[in-house]
């Protein structure tokens, strides 16, 4: 940008020259560049006409009186950190930047070379709330302007009169008092990339951040906002396509959504207007009278914004497609705001034993103390092909193993209509990744399942009945008697889990071998593929013992044998599983 402004500043005009031209009435006719390296004033009531780029040097100091404009022509005005644009000159020593009505007007087309180019304003804010604050600009250059190369800050205020302004990658900053004025669905920030529109001390007088996105036009998605809590910098931007996915119920949301920080978290007490246009694009089955306005951190899916989420009044936006949400309180939990019908989510609550971590009336923890289980979930592969991303830094306290939650077709219970990857703990109860919460199915939909449990080396089970399941959770427990798991009365050589004898029901072990024709069965004879014996010798491959997380490890003490005592011995464990049967077969 550098190269750029030597190619093109000739003659470089001092203040003298400059306060010439302006004092003689004689507007600069030429289109030649211009650089302000000392204090210079514009005169309440004058008009100032800059046909070329400018650029303002660090130590420059530029008084653009109440009452006083300058129609910028240029392609570029470029503001070094270090320079003053002051609104006043009636006291240097207590001048409170950025105050005034004295104004900067991007204006196009340029009336010596007809040029309608987009303009380029380079702020040159670094961030300090007083240095490179602009008094007052307006925008009236229908190819827009655009910020480069630094942020730009507003100290009075801003004026759309035609076109946009493309923040780009950069902030537009707007101090506590300045205001915008002259928005609309034809002219707004462009917030495309990762600028923002930013408030400081944004408290209880509402603040409309006119953001949108140009992908179409009048795509316009203005964000209101009041905070009777705390005051603090809130920056805006409209983001297109919508982020994060929203999951199963895509075509149901608007497909523009908002990303809204503030920089000291939360102390906020925030009533959020969302607004769009008929020219914003529109899920397939977006309803707007039906929408509610919907939160997310920057990892999970869409949910209602807050308590009062459903709550739809035109309020603080105006407009036929606005939805307002009050008390927001912390926007580092709700990053990313969209319109649209919650997915209500489904909980599980269940309860589950497995036979070869039984101690007592309890499981043990073997394989969590020291850690022994992968903190990703296990089911990746055959015969579960599993492919969810559930993983944990650590194996929450109590947890037994991971373990596989499907939702089952209430009419077709072979069909599995949602997965999850969870904990089971030594105490039966089966938890999401927190180690202590119910199961989430955030994207399946409130209705009847059956609920269907399933483990490496264990035998599947699945509830006796369909179950209605909600976003509230109601326990199912499978421990508490045979006839909570789903019977197959073609299986005659044992039921779907096992008694324990102690009033409890389990999970049959004992299935290492688990896919192909040994999926559904424990057995100790016959073909490999069907040979739960044969799987720990082919695991052992000679050796006495294997350590690990294995699927061989039939007793889930951490450590594979065939052979020694009992207690040890997962051959052992595995001939007390089939007594006197040949076979042991799933039910599920
Ligand atoms: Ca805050
Ligand atoms: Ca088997
Ligand atoms: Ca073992």
């Amino acid at each position: 940008m550098k190269q750029f402004f030597k190619q093109n500043i000739k003659p470089r005009l001092g203040l003298v020259a400059l306060l010439l031209l302006c004092s003689s009435g004689m507007y600069a006719q030429t289109t030649d560049g211009i650089y302000i390296d000392s204090a210079f004033t514009v005169k309440s009531g004058d008009t100032l006409r800059w046909y070329g780029n400018v650029e303002i040097a660090p130590n420059a100091k530029v008084t653009i009186e109440d009452g006083a404009k300058i129609l910028f022509y240029g392609d570029t005005l470029k503001v070094n950190p270090g320079a003053q644009i002051l609104g006043t000159a009636a006291a240097w020593s207590s001048f409170t930047p950025g105050l005034g009505t004295g104004s900067i007007v991007f204006q196009k087309s340029n009336p010596n070379t007809g040029s309608t180019n987009q303009q380029v304003l380079i702020g040159g804010n670094s961030g300090s709330t007083t240095a490179n604050t602009f008094v007052a600009i307006e925008i009236n250059n229908a190819n827009g302007v655009k910020l480069m190369g630094s942020n730009t800050r507003i100290g009075s205020s801003l004026t759309f009169t035609s076109g946009h302004l493309y923040v780009d990658v950069q902030n537009l900053v707007m101090s506590s008092v300045a205001t915008i004025a002259g928005a609309d669905a034809g002219k707004f920030a462009v917030t495309a990339s990762t600028g923002t529109v930013a408030k400081e001390g944004l408290a209880t007088a509402a603040f409309a951040f006119p953001v949108g996105s140009s992908d179409v036009p009048g795509d316009y998605l203005p964000a209101v906002m009041q905070n009777s809590g705390t005051a603090d910098q809130y920056n805006v931007r409209a983001i297109s396509p919508l982020t994060p996915a929203p999951g199963s119920n895509a075509s149901a949301y608007l497909t523009r959504s908002w990303q809204i920080a503030e920089t000291t978290p939360g102390g906020s007490n925030v009533i959020l207007g969302l607004q769009h246009n008929t020219a914003t694009n529109q899920g397939t089955t977006y309803v707007d009278a039906t929408a509610q306005i919907l939160s997310s951190p920057a990892t999970a899916n869409w949910k209602a914004a807050s308590a009062s989420a459903t709550t739809q009044a035109a309020g603080t936006v105006a407009g036929s497609s606005a939805h307002t949400v009050a008390a927001i309180t912390d926007f580092s939990t709700n990053t990313y705001f969209t319109k649209g019908l919650a997915v209500s989510g489904v909980v599980v609550s269940a309860k589950v034993l497995l036979q070869g971590a039984m101690s007592g009336t309890a499981m043990t923890t073997k394989l969590n103390a020291p850690t022994i289980m992968p903190t990703a979930q296990p089911y990746n592969k055959a015969p579960f092909n599993y492919a969810g991303t559930e993983s944990v830094p650590s194996i929450p306290a109590g947890v037994t193993d991971w373990v596989l939650v499907e939702l089952r077709d209430a009419n077709t219970p072979s069909t599995v209509v949602a997965t999850r990857a969870a904990f089971v703990k030594s105490d039966g109860s089966v938890v999401d990744l927190d180690g202590s919460s119910v199961v989430s199915f955030s994207t399946a939909t409130a209705g009847n399942y059956y609920i269907a449990i399933r483990h490496r080396n264990h035998l599947g089970i699945r509830s006796a009945n369909t179950q209605a399941l909600s976003s509230t959770a109601t326990l199912y427990d499978f421990t508490s008697g045979e006839a909570q798991a789903y019977q197959d009365l073609a299986i005659t050589t044992n039921p779907a889990m096992k008694d324990l004898g102690n009033g409890l029901f389990a999970m049959w072990g004992g299935n290492g071998a688990n896919t192909g024709g040994g999926a559904t069965n424990v057995r100790a004879t016959g073909a490999a593929v069907v040979n739960d014996y044969q799987f720990i010798l082919t695991v052992l491959n000679g050796a006495t013992s294997v350590p690990g997380y294995s699927n061989a490890d039939y007793n889930m003490d951490g450590t594979v044998r065939a052979t020694g005592a009992a207690v040890v011995n997962d051959y052992t464990f595995l001939l007390n599983v089939l007594g006197i049967n040949t076979a042991i077969s799933q039910h599920q």
